[in-house]
């Protein structure tokens, strides 16, 4: 943990504060009551955040933890998730509210979708895909652009208890294949398109591709988004479904049936610490019940008048809970863009932001690093007074960033809360509450109500107020993964085996307490690299670059990157038939890479070497071939000879790195 106090150290001379705004105090939805409540009796708690849902039948157990690390909540309960956040809020009356403002790409190709309108299309697609043969229970794989239609997709596989795993569209065909291998997804839905800085781009060929590595598929529903040309053999009529001949033409009414609060709702591959994609499982009635409560306390939601932004992709986890199931099942107004934030012009997020008056935002640190680089005159030409509340996910927020963020983006008024969470935890675990607790630039202070975080060392002991350590849940809360799909051993292994006998869930990061005890979350202790707020593997990059042909050996680290946190830097020995590989062999596995995995695991350089560094019992010491990486400019020669990489390697050894 050497490298977490250097970077500990210098954060710790952050001393400024913000207090929150006197009228968001004197309204905010939590109080700091809240805190003590919860934990004097935090099942008590978690029931009467449960109460925020549309139940068919309340549970008889809030937590049935007999089997640990196999966690119940709310057993006997039974609910239908699609229900709660749709046609619950139209039979409350407030069928004409906007769900969902869609700006696409394109600009000019915009529309809002009511609660009552968003109820008829899921009835219909949740009537079609029971017509192409999904039951309770089958897996439906989702590759989609960011289009209304995708929400529409899971929720109406939620309607029949079906439970879909949503492939991220910047994935290639063979990490889609792997994943519909691994889920034996029966459906897949996608579009022929999306509109990706200006132009279309193709999704529905990597399906088609993917078909040809999995025979688990057996029916395809396309969107046309774009309309472009399939070609002759992209279109296959036994398997291949157009979503406006199926779902346009089915019924707008559907019954949603209760399913167990237990029953799966989706799964959700993320990257772990070998080559292999975890598919993380959860839920019903835990799960929509930390991402409403969340979704309700964090942001300071007011369904009424607020407008909600959330950037993140929905094939991410924080789509999933902070554009989906949480806002949805509160009855919010959210934006739903679909492209990049620099498509037509660099000023296209503020603009929308001013368009739909947009008060609570949420993004990455990465996104808001890249727009201080272009100076704060692109978004001071949008009037953003709207905005009351920011957010921030998926990655360290370093101070200055955060400072920017609250002062240009929030004109110096707004909160931002920094939203510590994983794919596993399902919902926000550790932020400020924007009413309650003051801002501390780089720190995301202490657990939400009901949630039990502690900063302990290799024992399992809490450290003390300005020491580092392992961050760890220490008591289950609803929204928490249930276990890895097919691999409950896998589960118990990464994640509870660590602090087996205290029961703390171990959720792979580093952290450190301040002198004041709040929380600040320093990266993965794993070997698992944060890129623009995205988890890779580095195995899994790893994997890919040895599946080339010319690449005998190769080891990945995560360097630090000014731009997107971390940056994949590949270190890579030929295969002596390869030679010295070529001009081109540089260019020739970053992109084999790209096309393995896809664009975010595109490493930022690929160094060919003679040698590895290695221990003496044959593992990669990934920790100095980091220092490589670190101590290089970008944009250096990345081809290094083998007796240069050693002497780095080398100096690093020396100056005791
Ligand atoms: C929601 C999401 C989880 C990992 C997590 C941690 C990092 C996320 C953070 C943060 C510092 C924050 N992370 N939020 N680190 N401060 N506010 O991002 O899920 O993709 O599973 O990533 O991201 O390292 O362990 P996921």
């Amino acid at each position: 943990m050497s490298e977490t106090n250097e970077t500990l150290s210098n954060l710790l001379h952050e001393e400024r504060r913000f207090e929150p705004p006197a009228d968001l105090a004197a309204s905010a939805n939590l109080t700091a009551e809240a805190y003590e409540r919860a934990a004097a009796d935090p099942e008590a708690f978690w029931a009467e955040q449960a109460e925020r849902l549309d139940w068919s039948q309340k549970w008889d157990r809030v937590l049935d933890w007999d089997d640990p690390p196999f966690a119940k909540w709310f057993s006997g309960g039974t609910l239908n998730a699609s229900y709660n956040c749709v046609d619950r809020h139209v039979e409350a009356g407030r069928g004409d509210k906007v769900a969902i403002h869609f700006v696409g790409e394109p600009e000019g190709d915009a529309r809002s979708i009511t609660y009552a309108e968003l109820k008829d299309e899921v009835s219909r697609a949740a009537n079609a895909l029971t017509s192409l043969g999904v039951a309770a229970g089958d897996r439906v794989a989702i590759y989609m652009p960011m289009i209304p239609e995708a929400v529409v997709a899971m929720l109406a596989c939620a309607r029949i208890g079906a439970p879909h795993t949503v492939v991220f569209g910047g994935f290639s065909s063979d990490a889609l294949a792997s994943r519909l291998t691994d889920c034996e997804a029966k459906v897949v839905v996608t579009a022929d398109g999306g509109y990706r800085r200006g132009a279309a781009s193709a999704l529905k060929p990597a399906v088609d591709e993917a078909r040809t590595k999995t025979d688990v598929v057996e029916k395809v529903l396309v969107v046309r988004r774009t309309g472009q040309d399939l070609g002759a053999d992209g279109w296959d009529d036994a398997v291949d479904v157009w979503w406006h001949d199926v779902v346009d033409t089915a019924s707008a009414e559907h019954q949603p049936e209760a399913f167990d609060a237990e029953h799966p709702l989706y799964v959700m591959y993320t990257s772990g610490t070998t080559g292999k994609p975890k598919g993380i499982l959860h839920t019903t009635g835990g799960y929509l019940t930390g991402a409403a409560y969340t979704h309700w306390a964090v942001f300071d939601l007011k369904p009424e008048t607020d407008v909600y932004w959330c950037t993140a992709d929905i094939g991410w986890v924080t789509g999933h809970s902070y554009i989906v199931y949480g806002p949805l099942a509160n009855g919010a107004t959210q934006v739903l863009y679909e492209g990049t934030p620099d498509s037509p012009e660099r000023g296209r997020w503020w603009k929308i932001i001013a368009d739909y008056g947009v008060t609570i935002f949420y993004t990455a640190p990465t996104a808001i690093r890249s727009f201080m680089k272009q100076g704060r005159e692109i978004p001071d030409r949008h009037d953003m007074s709207s905005l009351r509340i920011l957010g921030s996910v998926g990655e360290p927020i370093n101070p200055e960033a955060y400072v920017w963020y609250r002062s240009v983006i929030g004109g110096d008024r707004t909160p931002v809360v920094d939203t510590w969470w994983q794919t596993e935890t399902g919902s926000i675990m550790i932020s400020p509450l924007p009413g309650v607790t003051h801002g501390k630039p780089g720190s995301a202070m202490t657990p939400i109500p009901g949630v039990s975080a502690e900063v302990v060392d290799e024992a399992g002991e809490a450290v003390p107020n300005g020491s580092g350590g392992y961050l760890v849940l220490t008591r289950p809360w609803p929204a928490m993964l249930r276990t890895i799909w097919g691999d409950d051993e896998r589960f118990k292994d990464t994640y509870w085996s660590r602090f087996e006998s205290l029961g703390y869930y171990f959720a792979g990061d580093g952290a450190k307490k301040d002198e004041d005890g709040d929380i600040w979350v320093l990266g993965r202790v794993d070997d698992v690299m944060n890129v623009s707020g995205h988890r890779l593997s580095t195995t899994e990059i790893e994997s890919a670059l040895v599946s080339h042909p010319k690449v005998a050996e190769a080891a990945v680290v995560g360097a630090s990157d000014e731009d997107t946190g971390q940056a994949p830097c590949a270190f890579v020995i030929l295969r002596d038939e390869a030679g010295d590989g070529g001009k081109d062999i540089v260019e020739e596995l970053r992109n084999h890479v790209r096309k393995e995995i896809g664009p975010i695991a595109k490493p930022r350089q690929v160094m060919v070497v003679a040698e590895l560094p290695k221990t003496r019992s044959g593992k990669i010491m990934r920790r100095l071939l980091r220092d490589v990486a670190e101590n290089r400019e970008i944009g250096d020669v990345t081809t290094l000879a083998d007796s240069s990489v050693m002497d780095l390697i080398s100096q690093g050894i020396s100056s005791g790195k």
